[in-house]
């Protein structure tokens, strides 16, 4: 497995074609290319997922984490879409291994409607960034590649 995985969540691959004001125009080919350009500017390696499907993204967590425990993979980072704020199965998947987890969100999710103000995964986040549109997936890829040692 690359050393970072990137995975998306529900609705994600509707990015750009609907709701521009909320998230911006760029797709989720746009997102993938930006993070394939700054894990390669940092020397790391990654792979991009994205799933409508809970059970999915919980067993690409599992996956990461063996790859973790193995010593080839430094991070995730994860953009749960609605499940952030619905999941319990997922806290509870990324609360049961060592890989960190960056939680990611496009808008700014506090000054949107009140249901989204709370997530399941922020708890059990190893960091999160929240607001700062697409970009927030190269900080969290930064700040994954700082905290494991190599940027
Ligand atoms: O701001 C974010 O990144 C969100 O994770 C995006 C989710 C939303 O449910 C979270 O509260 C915040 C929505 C995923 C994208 O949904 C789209 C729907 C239509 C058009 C474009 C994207």
């Amino acid at each position: 497995m690359p050393q970072l995985l990137i995975l998306n969540g529900p609705n994600l691959n509707l990015l750009g074609r609907r709701e521009p004001s909320v998230y911006g125009a760029q797709t989720l080919a746009d997102v993938e290319a930006l993070c394939r350009d700054t894990a390669v500017r940092l020397g790391h390696t990654v792979e991009c997922r994205q799933s409508n499907h809970e059970g999915e993204l919980i067993d690409a967590i599992h996956a990461a984490a063996a790859a973790h425990a193995a010593g080839t993979l430094i991070g995730v980072v994860l953009n749960a879409g609605a499940y952030t704020h619905s999941s319990v199965a997922l806290h509870d998947a990324i609360k049961g291994v060592a890989v960190p987890v960056v939680e990611v969100h496009i808008s700014n999710v506090h000054a949107r409607e009140a249901f989204r103000h709370h997530s399941y995964l922020s708890p059990v986040a190893a960091g999160i960034v929240v607001g700062f549109g697409i970009d927030g997936y190269r900080l969290a890829i930064e700040g994954l590649a700082r905290r494991a040692g190599g940027a």
